[in-house]
């Protein structure tokens, strides 16, 4: 059952203590991590083909499936997956291809022109998880916007499956994404391996993709440590939901037992002014979650979960926007007059016709988001995380005459000397 929650009765340390998720998780992670890092860099790909005999229980005599392969595999997937999985295909091609955006040319003074270029970020490294449930969406969801930005090399690592290959879903997604190997690693070794490289898998510039505890470690560790960036560092997915009385409570409880199945450590928080919607919700949460294959994953993490009865709606969203979760569901007939009072999400559903469900699939926006109350300061994943945007200028001789003088007084008063005389040399030529 949900813990409910008064907002008038909690001071700011609760509040604090309500929204704090913990992303680190324990050291023990950390060093188990940091080992299986130390050996992937040693050993390369034998210390891989160690960890797929240990973790995923298969010898790999290769480390990746090829084009043929792929294709093999993703004959298995029937009509109906696949229309479903080129609606989604098409969609989210629909919303992510303009925000490749070109910026026009400023005069910034008469002669010197400044303007940014975006350039793709050449290696990337896409990690697509294939624990309790694999996700051919996330396939998508960051293999779309790495193809709209151009990245000449596209890295797939994915844990192979018992049989020593992935999941025909994901082989079918590599089809629409023209991606032609998928290296079969997983887990903190395969952040490891695309943050290094070994013999069979490139190092990349930037890694992408969500994972478990030990993935988001490596990703945390790699940061600091190599020359490869990551998307964020994502921890268990979360959904806070502010429904009024105009709410459906079967709707507020399917959406909030959508998260729940993801894992043990995901949250649902529902914040309402009603507390018979509050009320309604939770049975209707008992009520459906006892037709959930994933009904034990999601009943732990329901207890993980709170409800809060808030004064009114304002009040609701002023925790939401200290919680700032990555999904954010208004279940409420009046949303158009909430959308400006968020400060901090990731990703936000409006009206009761409106699951996450939608969004994770097949809407078109971006389901990898910052959780964890990153969303305060991170936007999710698009087009602009496999970019990167470098500032040109041009100075004409009449742009030089008019700028240097000014930066003749700036580098004098700094006190750097060489800076005004590249300027002085100039003027006086
Ligand atoms: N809700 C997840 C994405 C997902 N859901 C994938 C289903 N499949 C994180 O936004
Ligand atoms: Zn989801």
């Amino acid at each position: 059952m949900l813990n409910v929650f008064k907002l008038s009765d909690l001071d700011q340390k609760k509040i604090s203590e309500l929204c704090l998720r913990n992303v680190d998780g324990n050291n023990d992670i950390k060093n188990t991590v940091a080992d299986i890092i130390e050996e992937v860099k040693l050993n390369g790909d034998r210390a891989l083909r160690g960890f797929a005999e240990k973790f995923d229980g298969i010898q790999l005599q290769q480390l990746y499936i090829g084009k043929e392969e792929i294709d093999r595999l993703a004959l298995h997937v029937g009509n109906a997956e696949k229309q479903a999985l080129q609606l989604a295909y098409s969609n989210i091609r629909k919303f992510h291809e303009p925000q490749l955006i070109s910026e026009s040319k400023i005069e910034t003074s008469n002669g010197v022109v400044c303007w940014r270029e975006t350039r793709a970020i050449e290696k990337v490294g896409l990690y697509i998880p294939g624990g309790t449930a694999v996700l051919p969406s996330t396939f998508l969801m960051l293999g779309i916007p790495a193809r709209i930005a151009g990245c000449a090399e596209i890295v797939v690592c994915s844990p192979p499956q018992k049989d020593g290959k992935v999941n025909p879903y994901l082989a079918y997604c590599a089809q629409l994404l023209n991606i032609g190997k998928i290296y079969l690693v997983g887990g903190a070794q395969a952040v490891a391996a695309m943050a290094y490289g070994t013999e069979s898998i490139p190092k990349v510039n930037k890694i992408f993709g969500p994972g478990n505890q030990y993935v988001t470690k490596a990703k945390t560790i790699i940061q600091s440590e190599s020359q490869t960036a990551i998307d964020m560092p994502a921890g268990p997915s979360e959904v806070l939901i502010i429904a009024d009385q105009t709410a459906n409570a079967a709707f507020v409880a399917a959406d909030m037992l959508a998260q729940a199945e993801h894992g043990v450590d995901s949250q649902a928080v529902l914040v309402s002014d009603s507390m018979d919607l509050i009320d309604q919700t939770q049975k209707e949460i008992l009520k459906q979650i006892k037709d959930l294959p994933r009904q034990e994953i999601a009943a732990k993490a329901i207890e993980n979960s709170f409800a809060i009865l808030a004064e009114d709606l304002n009040l609701a969203m002023g925790f939401s926007n200290e919680y700032a979760p990555e999904h954010l569901i208004l279940a409420t007939d009046t949303w158009e007059s909430l959308t400006s009072k968020i400060i901090n999400a990731g990703s936000v559903f409006l009206g009761h016709l409106t699951p996450e469900s939608a969004g994770d699939y097949a809407s078109g926006t971006n389901h990898t988001l910052p959780t964890s109350s990153f969303a305060k300061a991170h936007s999710g994943v698009s087009v602009d995380s496999f970019v990167k945007k470098i500032t040109f200028q041009h100075i004409t001789r009449i742009g030089i005459e008019n700028l240097g003088p000014t930066v003749e007084v700036l580098a004098e008063l700094e006190g750097l000397d060489a800076h005004k005389n590249a300027i002085t040399v100039r003027l006086k030529d």
